[in-house]
């Protein structure tokens, strides 16, 4: 990844400071939804005298932690914050007063708070108590790491990774693509990374477990969609001791299974399942726009729409790609010829106009995997 530009009254130093709040912003790695991940560094003549980050919602932000590690070797101190201090009283104090309490010295923010009770307020406060302020040190770095919460706060919606095979005769695969094993230890990590993995009620046909081997990994919330609620029970999905496990499924189908003599099966199902702990949701359309709608309610900041083991168009609605669409795609290429048993095209580009930025391209066990942010041209 390049650096960002330095902004004025920033040294080489002070970016390589603000990496290590990034890095240790990442410690927390899917666990912080609906807040953002945020690293703090406190640094006094050379030192690193304070360290934190958040952990989770409801726990102290980043600021918090390394100021108590610093204590009063915070006075007179630089802090540097991957993310603009708060200034609201949320589920926690405000930390732009905690640093104004501490008396640091300087603070160097990666990049401003989008959310509109933080919005500038955070560094505005510092300035008026008299602390210097830079904004911007490796502002495309802390950007990229609170990502999923910058497109939330702003589009009230979740940040969605699409994710598909394609074969080397440029078909995207959709009944027959790779499984999670071939794609392995890349697959783990989006399940690590992102709040919820969707998948149809096709695709646990083949009983995938759905979950991050990465250590001490936050699983997702597994999504299943459902054209109806005959499910097998005894798939790993279903079994929710180690992830939760959420069923969406269409009304009327279900309406439509009472109103055909199988009342008795939709409703025991339905509470099989919930006797399994799994939760059961049933829409009156059921299309993408509802999906994340339901899932941005129960605050998850990203989702991993999983279009590798089926065609998730047949119930999700087309995926066609535009500037709302999914802002970020994973390409499994998988070294396979399907010749004519494709299914169907490739995806639509709604708008012609887009682009694919900050790829990156690696290969994982037999597949080469190419991602890349979707943006206008
Ligand atoms: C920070 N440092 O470590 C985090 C921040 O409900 P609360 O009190 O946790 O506030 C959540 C909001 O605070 C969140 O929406 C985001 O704007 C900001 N997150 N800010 O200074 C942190 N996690
Ligand atoms: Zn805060």
């Amino acid at each position: 990844r390049e650096s960002s530009p330095l902004p004025e009254g920033a040294t080489p130093q002070d970016a390589e400071y603000m990496r290590m709040a990034v890095e240790l912003a990442r410690k927390a790695v899917g666990h912080t939804s609906p807040n953002p991940m945020v690293g703090c560094v406190i640094v006094k003549d050379g030192q690193i005298v304070g360290r934190g980050f958040h952990p989770k919602a409801g726990e102290p932000h980043a600021e918090v932690f390394a100021l108590r590690e610093a204590g009063k070797a915070a006075q007179g101190a630089t802090a540097y914050v991957s993310l603009e201090p708060c200034n609201h009283t949320g589920r926690t104090p405000p930390c732009s007063q905690a640093l104004v309490r501490a008396r640091v010295g300087r603070v160097v923010v990666g990049t401003v708070d989008p959310n509109p009770l933080v919005g500038g307020k955070g560094v505005q406060t510092l300035q008026k108590a008299g602390i210097k302020v830079v904004v911007g040190v490796e502002e495309a770095l802390c950007q990229a790491t609170a990502e999923a919460f910058f497109h939330r706060i702003v589009t009230k919606k979740p940040f969605v990774s699409l994710r598909y095979t394609i074969s080397m005769d440029g078909a995207v695969l959709r009944s027959q693509g790779t499984t999670s094993a071939e794609a392995g230890s890349n697959y783990s990590i989006l399940l690590q990374e992102n709040d919820a993995v969707i998948v149809t009620d096709k695709c646990i046909l083949g009983n995938p477990k759905l979950l991050s081997s990465e250590a001490g990994a936050k699983q997702p919330l597994r999504v299943v969609v459902a054209k109806s609620l005959a499910l097998p029970l005894d798939s790993h999905v279903f079994d929710t001791s180690s992830a939760p496990t959420l069923v969406i499924t269409d009304a009327n189908a279900i309406s439509t299974d009472l109103q055909s003599n199988s009342r008795q099966s939709a409703e025991s199902m339905e509470s099989l399942l919930r006797s399994r702990g799994v939760d059961v949701v049933a829409m009156n359309e059921v299309n993408l726009d509802a999906v994340l709608d339901l899932l941005y309610q129960k605050g998850l900041n990203s989702v991993l729409l999983d279009s590798t083991l089926c065609n998730i168009e047949n119930y999700l609605g087309p995926l066609a790609l535009s500037e709302q669409g999914p802002q970020k795609v994973v390409a499994v290429i998988s070294p396979v010829l399907v010749g004519n048993r494709t299914d169907g095209p490739g995806f639509q580009f709604e708008d012609d106009n887009l682009k694919l930025e900050r790829v990156t391209t690696k290969t994982c066990g037999g597949v080469v995997i190419v991602e890349g942010y979707v943006s206008k041209r």
